[in-house]
């Protein structure tokens, strides 16, 4: 049996999505710029994939939604853009950021940290949550931006975006979120939430990959990331990528309807394998489930390596991980059990199940038993877990000797 447990990292392609795509490359491939009937057979498709998309997050049609290559891309774009329209040019001089922010946006705010700009990184709270109140305790005189996932990649959990946009507003500061990992998790709506930048990507919501966006709000500004052709409203020139953007609107239509399944059976079927994870002894959970998405599991087997867990899985044919896709090569503890103190041997523990609406019971069930196996075999060899004094402690030595 072969599981796919990794859907924060990436995630199948819709079939009706592909079957949507198919004609973009060999019967429509015209360059939509052109001035013939190869270049308009191409409009209707970009029209209905671009209304898709400014639908799924109740964007006006006066706001702009810009088609990017990926989330990283529109990450690194947003906070370089602030840096040239805002800061380079004004008396601001200081951004926000969360400390478990993806790679894309910390990079980026460390290298503009280089360039001069002053970064502040809010910490997360003990189940992993940001408190909305850090944020208006750093806003200063001089803080143009702050930025603040919608949702976060390791542990699912949903930061209070609704409140910081609010914050942002009443300090007239830049509010710009990573929601890359909420689309088709929990409702995203830029109209009801104070939002001025977006950030989102294809391939989280069974689209394909390589394709991305950055919404932003009307009247705000951003600096063209690709001078040329001025496709795109002369933010990002280059020929458009049809099939992409057809690709992406016919992705969020389905991830927008699929939304009550995902909150509701997909949820319920998180929780049980939640359930029955736990019941193995020594085994934690940041974050409360009310609080996350609700396809998203970070849990620590204590004793247990996470590559040594991934290992075994996989020997299984399941595929999960320690944590961000990105970050799993450098062998690292995790990201966020790091920034909620997580003592050394803990931080290195954690396994990240993220499952999709083509997860099933069968699945699930499967990767209870091999997980239960595995805990068995790893603890078994683990001095780590023999001797700690955590687990004496807790009255907890049936399974490990
Ligand atoms: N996170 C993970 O395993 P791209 O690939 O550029 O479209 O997306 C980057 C990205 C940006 N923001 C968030 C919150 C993300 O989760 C990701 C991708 C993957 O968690 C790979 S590192």
């Amino acid at each position: 049996m072969k599981v796919y447990l990794d859907n924060n990292a990436t995630t199948i392609v819709d079939p009706l999505v592909f079957t949507e795509m198919e004609p973009y490359f060999v019967q429509r491939y015209g360059n939509p710029n052109s001035l013939h009937v190869f270049a308009s057979d191409t409009h209707p498709g970009i029209k209905t994939g671009m209304e898709k998309i400014y639908a799924g997050i109740h964007s006006p049609r006066e706001d702009s939604v810009i088609i990017t290559s990926c989330a990283t891309e529109s990450n690194n774009w947003v906070l370089k853009s602030i840096y040239f329209e805002y800061i380079l040019t004004g008396k601001k001089n200081h951004i926000i950021i969360s400390e478990v922010e993806h790679p894309s946006i910390i990079a980026t705010a460390r290298f503009l940290e280089s360039m001069g700009c002053k970064v502040t990184y809010l910490p997360i709270n003990h189940e992993g949550l940001i408190d909305a109140q850090t944020v208006e305790d750093s806003i200063t005189d001089k803080t143009a931006l702050v930025s603040v996932m919608w949702a976060n990649n390791e542990t699912g959990a949903i930061f209070p975006v609704q409140e910081i946009g609010n914050i942002c507003e009443k300090h007239n500061v830049l509010f710009h979120t990573d929601a890359v990992q909420a689309i088709g998790k929990t409702p995203v709506d830029v109209q009801s939430f104070n939002v001025d930048y977006l950030t989102f990507s294809a391939h989280k919501f069974h689209g394909p990959k390589g394709v991305g966006a950055l919404y932003m709000k009307k009247g705000k500004e951003l600096m063209p990331l690709l001078h040329g052709g001025a496709q795109m409203g002369g933010y990002r020139s280059g020929t458009l990528n049809v099939a992409g953007i057809v690709g992406m609107g016919k992705a969020m239509e389905q991830a927008i309807d699929a939304l009550d399944f995902e909150m509701s059976e997909i949820r319920e079927m998180r929780d049980n394998f939640e359930d029955e994870l736990l019941k193995i002894e020594d085994t934690f959970v940041v974050t409360p489930r009310n609080k996350r998405t609700p396809n998203t599991i970070l849990i620590s087997f204590r004793g247990i390596e996470g590559e040594s867990m991934l290992w075994d899985l996989n020997r299984s044919g399941i595929g999960a991980s320690t944590g961000s896709a990105c970050a799993s090569e450098d062998l690292e503890a995790n990201s966020v059990m790091e920034a909620i103190g997580a003592a050394e041997d803990l931080a290195h523990t954690a396994i990240r199940f993220s499952l999709s609406r083509y997860t099933t019971q069968d699945e699930l069930d499967y990767t209870l038993n091999v997980v239960n196996a595995a805990v068995l075999r790893l603890r078994g060899i683990s001095s780590s877990y023999a001797y700690a004094p955590e687990g004496h402690e807790s009255g907890l030595d049936s399974h490990h000797h």
